[in-house]
């Protein structure tokens, strides 16, 4: 007889290695937002990855990160790293191609008695087999200085080896039945869902030109029942400085158009039925900086 596990598995690595990519394509759904910006995840997220054998419950952190020393800064490596200490094991992601000092630092911070799994990410970046054996060559190095329970290769863009990572990670996990319903994806409300959407547009459709604290509150989140059911959201896009209010409405308000149409597009895949979205813009000086003024947005 085959036993069945359950456990809890904790996602960690510097910004941008593609942490919550791999938790939508390990979990089948995009439940945490990604971009090219770096520290583009702000809150635990729970991913449930239920198969007939095991129940995976993954935690998505925020990018662990030491170059700025900003007040959402430190919450958001508080938040990642409490998080290692109550998982029964972790995922370790780095780029598959190099080892910044970042890295370094993550890798110094894993707790010695839970189990890591190692994946080297973006493989279908390796530009011919020179790559591939630099690569293999970090993998040993790294497994000289920490004994991993496994180390994979993988390519959430490609979809390789990504099911070969989920069976080494429930490996680690201590046998028990599952601790949620099988059709049950994550823990978040559909109103935290919406107001991440938002935000992932932002980043997305304004890259480089915005700098990284801008945020978005939900004002407002009706779900009207009868007829015709639909939600009505209000929802204002919150920037650090009166400077980049005019780089979030474009010119002639052709930007925030763009950010509520793609967001009101993937919130009504999301809630399966029609959205009316209401986007406002408004200016919190410095709120990145300010301890009181991140806690009261929700970043604990
Ligand atoms: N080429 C390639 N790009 C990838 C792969 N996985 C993720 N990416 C890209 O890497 C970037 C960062 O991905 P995220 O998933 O947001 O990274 P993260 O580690 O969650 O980042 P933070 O939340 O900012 O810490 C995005 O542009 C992804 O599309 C991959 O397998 N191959
Ligand atoms: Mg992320």
């Amino acid at each position: 007889m085959t036993v069945h596990r359950c456990g809890s598995v904790a996602i960690v690595g510097r910004p941008n290695v593609g942490k919550s990519s791999l938790l939508n394509a390990l979990v089948g759904a995009q439940l945490s937002i990604t971009s090219r910006k770096a520290q583009t995840t702000r809150h635990r997220i729970l991913g449930v990855r239920t198969t007939p054998t095991d129940q995976i419950l993954f935690v998505d952190t925020p990018g662990i990160q030491h170059s700025h020393q900003a007040a959402l800064n430190r919450q958001l490596n508080r938040a990642a790293l409490s998080t290692l200490e109550e998982v029964d094991a972790i995922l370790w992601v780095i780029e598959a191609f190099r080892l910044l000092p970042e890295d370094e630092a993550v890798l110094a911070r894993l707790p010695a008695e839970v189990p890591v799994v190692l994946a080297l990410n973006k493989v279908d970046l390796f530009k011919d087999e020179a790559d591939k054996a630099q690569s293999f060559e970090l993998a040993r190095q790294l497994s000289a200085r920490r004994n991993f329970a496994a180390v994979v290769p993988v390519s959430v863009k490609k979809s390789f080896q990504v099911n070969v990572l989920a069976s080494e990670l429930a490996a680690c996990l201590p046998e028990g039945p599952a601790a949620y319903e099988e059709d049950m994806l994550t823990d978040r409300s559909v109103k935290f869902m919406a107001s991440e959407i938002i935000r992932e547009k932002l980043f997305r459709l304004l890259g480089d030109e915005l700098p990284y604290e801008a945020t978005v509150v939900i004002d407002r989140f009706i779900e009207h029942e009868g007829q015709k059911p639909h939600t009505e959201i209000d929802a204002t896009i919150v920037v650090a400085r009166a400077s980049q209010k005019p780089m979030v409405i474009g010119e002639g308000g052709e930007r925030i158009k763009r950010i509520g149409s793609e967001a009101r597009q993937d919130i009504m895949r999301l809630l399966e039925q029609p959205v009316r979205l209401t986007l406002w813009v408004k200016v919190k000086d410095n709120w990145a900086d300010d301890e009181a003024a991140v806690r009261s947005f929700g970043y604990e």
